[in-house]
């Protein structure tokens, strides 16, 4: 397995409990390095365009009102499959069906506040890594 680069939102759910630090603690013990951070709020224009693909789904217009609702934490996260591996990390993304031990299991509230988010794919980790962060942001 190659080293890989995912992105990674930490939810307002999860700013809101100040529970940026527990979080990046679990992802740091599962090997992953995190080589670009930020906290930011996101515009409505922002939250639109990153979940164009939910377009047409019924909890398109409140998933965009919950990611705008708060501070989030945008991150590169870098390590040997790192795609597969943050995915496994964060559970499935309802957590009442997480498994123990996963991000989504220990601290998520619903499917929708779920505090985090991880690329799906090689392709999609590197549009939604370069639609947030500048390359000089990034230092592995
Ligand atoms: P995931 O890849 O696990 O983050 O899940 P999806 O790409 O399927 O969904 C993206 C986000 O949409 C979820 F993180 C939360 C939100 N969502 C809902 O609010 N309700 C749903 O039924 C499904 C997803």
């Amino acid at each position: 397995m190659a080293i890989e680069r995912t992105f990674s939102i930490i939810k307002p759910d999860a700013t809101a409990r100040n529970l940026t630090g527990a979080i990046n603690a679990v992802i740091e013990k599962a090997g992953l390095r995190i080589i670009g951070q930020r906290r930011v709020r996101w515009s409505t224009a922002q939250a639109e365009k990153f979940y164009e693909v939910h377009k047409a789904r019924p909890f398109f217009g409140d998933l965009v009102r919950f990611m705008t609702s708060g501070p989030i934490v945008v991150q590169v996260l870098e390590g040997e499959g790192a795609i597969k591996k943050y995915r496994d990390v964060m559970g499935v993304t309802d957590p009442a069906k997480a498994e123990t031990g996963t991000i989504r299991k220990q601290f998520a509230e619903s499917i929708e506040r779920n505090s985090v988010h991880g690329s799906d794919s090689p392709e999609n980790a590197a549009i939604e890594i370069a639609l947030n962060f500048k390359p000089e942001e990034i230092v592995g």
